[in-house]
Order: structure tokens, then sequence, then C-alpha cells
């Protein structure tokens, strides 16, 4: 075995603002797009069904692949220009269809890090997941996570969920958009509470505490798994949001610094206490404008409100679309320096600038943001 040269901090972030030294942006190569199985039904936006049930199974177009590259590519000389170190997963092939105990797919792409990888102190944290087309997502990232391993990182797979058919409410009723938002604002999900699932864009760092979402893929289940993980040094708070769509904290209720924090005027936060604990603290609760994405891009999984899936460089600059302009106007009008990349054509591979990355080293350390 290669000698291990423990460095210390090495991987190294504790909250989405602290200044980024090195992070991972996705891949595209390869991707193809997810069969329209019942679950998935949930997870895309039924004016793209047609989409899925075409290309189900086969690569993404062409064009639509390439710009999406380019996207990817345009962000990595971004953060290189602005001086942060860029690493990028393997290529790997997700044209072939696996076959686990429980079910047979197809994969999906490595473009959203965010949703695999979860970096928390010096320890990476893979994702148990919950779509079946993301089941071996995580192998494009490994020999990146074996090398900061053997740099002195800590490194944990959760809980691979056996995505069974016990994982998905086979009631739930996926045939009908309308009566699947009222379910969910219910309280009831596509995921039951079979295993623990979770997606790591669900959980957003604020130092000492997490926040989490119940949402399509992270269940309680999950969130309970991460709680115990973590310890007692770590105060994991389970937050609601008005949103008939849960998928990932990153568009909803978005850090842009110590004592800043974005809110989506179309996902309200509900949890009274959670307002409070952050009031109480002197943070400042900020409506951004709404996003304007360019109406040629087909956002097949996502809202419009990837314009706030901005990424943070620091406490001052920003990365943002370069389409997005009335947000770029806002994070001027903050005092924020936005960082602007052409990063659209990305988007109808599932997310935005934050889902796209994941940030492992940030000069900072362990502290507590907040009154509990
Ligand atoms: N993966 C983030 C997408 C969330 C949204 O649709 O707003």
């Amino acid at each position: 075995m290669a000698k291990m040269i423990k460095s210390p901090n090495i991987v190294n972030s504790f909250n989405e603002w602290d200044p980024l030294e090195e992070i991972i942006v996705g891949r595209v190569d390869g991707a193809v797009v997810p069969y329209l199985t019942r679950e998935f039904k949930t997870f895309a936006k039924p004016e793209y069904w047609e989409f899925f049930k075409q290309y189900g199974g086969k690569p993404y177009p062409k064009e639509m692949l390439n710009k999406g590259k380019e996207a990817l590519d345009n962000l990595q000389k971004t953060l290189e220009d602005e001086g942060v170190v860029v690493k990028r997963p393997e290529v790997i092939d997700f044209s072939k269809t696996y076959k686990t105990l429980y079910f047979e797919s197809c994969g999906f792409n490595s473009g959203n890090v965010r949703d695999c990888l979860m970096v928390i102190g010096n320890e990476i944290i893979e994702s148990s997941m919950a779509y079946r087309c993301r089941y071996f997502e995580f192998e494009a990232y490994r020999e990146l996570i074996k090398e900061y391993f053997k740099k002195g990182a800590k490194w944990t797979a959760a809980p691979k969920c056996s995505m069974s058919n016990e994982l998905y409410d086979q009631d739930f009723p996926v045939d009908d958009p309308k009566k699947c938002e009222e379910l969910i604002l219910s309280g009831r999900y596509i995921t039951t509470e079979f295993e623990p699932c979770f997606d790591a864009a669900d959980f957003t760092r604020f130092g000492r505490d997490i926040l989490v979402s119940r949402s399509l893929v992270t269940n309680n289940f999950g969130i309970e798994w991460m709680r115990r993980h973590l310890g007692p040094e770590y105060n994991i708070h389970v937050v609601r949001f008005l949103d008939n769509s849960p998928m990932h904290m990153d568009t909803t209720w978005v850090p842009i610094g110590e004592g800043r924090v974005l809110t989506c005027p179309d996902r309200p936060c509900l949890d009274k206490h959670i307002l409070d604990m952050f009031i109480r603290s002197k943070w400042e609760i900020i409506t951004p404008p709404a996003g304007l994405c360019p109406p040629e891009i087909p956002l097949h999984l996502t809202s419009r409100w990837l314009s706030m899936n901005i990424l943070m460089l620091d406490e001052n600059r920003v990365v943002v679309e370069a389409s997005e302009e009335p947000t770029i106007k806002f994070f001027k009008n903050l005092g924020l320096k936005p960082i602007t990349v052409d990063f659209k054509h990305f988007f109808p591979f599932g997310g935005g600038l934050h889902c796209s990355t994941c940030d492992i080293r940030r000069k900072g350390t362990l502290k507590s943001y907040f009154i509990n």
C-alpha cells in the first residue's frame, strides 16, 4: 500500500462560508437519462416525463451533454482563477445496467456531488442516497476519497440502502402529481421509513448546528443515523418548509455568511422555534429575488430557484450563474462581490452551482453561531 502522509486538515469544512481552498466539481461525462420508474415520477417534473420516456436508459442528447460539460468546465476555471484547488471525479460508465438483489437500473451522472458527499470537519461521509439510478454514484468519487484518506481524512460510508420496494410507498399516487403534492404537504412521502436514506444536500452546515429537512429522498431514519453518527458535538435541527416537492435545502434556506441566511419566498420556514433561534442569535433572514432561469433551459428535476443555489468562496465572494441578473444585483446591494459563471446548461442535469460541488477544505474551525 502507498505510504500514507498524514497532513492534518487536508479535509476541513464546518460551514458554507469560511474561505474556500479546495473543492470537488462534478462531471456529466457518460451521463444517462434515468428510466421513468414509479418512484422516479415523484422526482421528475411532470412536464418533462415525456423526455424521460423517450430517452430513459439512453445517453443524454449529445448537444445537451456537451453544453453541460462546458458549464462544469467553466465553473472549474472560474474557481481556479479565484485561487481554489479543483478536483474532478472519475469518469464512470453510467450506461451499464446493474442488478442488485432487489432491483435493476442504469446509472445517472456524477454532476451533483453535493448529494453524494458531505464534509463535516475532517470527515467525508458518503450518503446512502434514495434514487435507484444513483446507487453506484459513489464509485465516481472513490479515487479522490482514497487520496484524501491517505492524507489523513476520516472516511465513512453511511449504511447503503437496499432500495428495495419497501423503501418506496407502493400506494403513493405517482400518476397524479396534484395528489402527490397534497400528500407531501401533509407529511407523507414516496420514501418510507423502511431503512435510513438521505442525500447530503438535505443537510446545511452552520458549524455546531446542522439543519436538515425530511424530503423526498431523506427520511427520519436517515436523519437519526446522522444525529447518532455525529454525536453530541453537533446539534441536528429538523426543519420544515412549505414545500410540495422538498428536495435538498440549498435552494430553500441558504447561509451566505455568519449572521445572514437567504430564505426562498415560495418555501417559507414553518418552524417558529427555528426562526426564533435565528432571530435570537441576531441572524438576518433575507429574501432573494425570483430566479430567471432562461426559458430555453429545461428544468427536468429542479425548480427555477437554482438562482439561489450559489457557492460562497468566503463571506465576500459569491459564485452566481451569469444570466441571473436580479440575483447578481441583489448580492451587490448586500455588499458582496458576485463572481459570475456561465453555468445554466448544467441545470437539466439536476442542480446548480452548490449542487455540483462539495467543498473539501475551508479555512476555519468548529464554532457555534447560535444561542440554542
Ligand atoms: N437539487 C436542488 C434542487 C432543488 C430545487 O428544485 O429547487
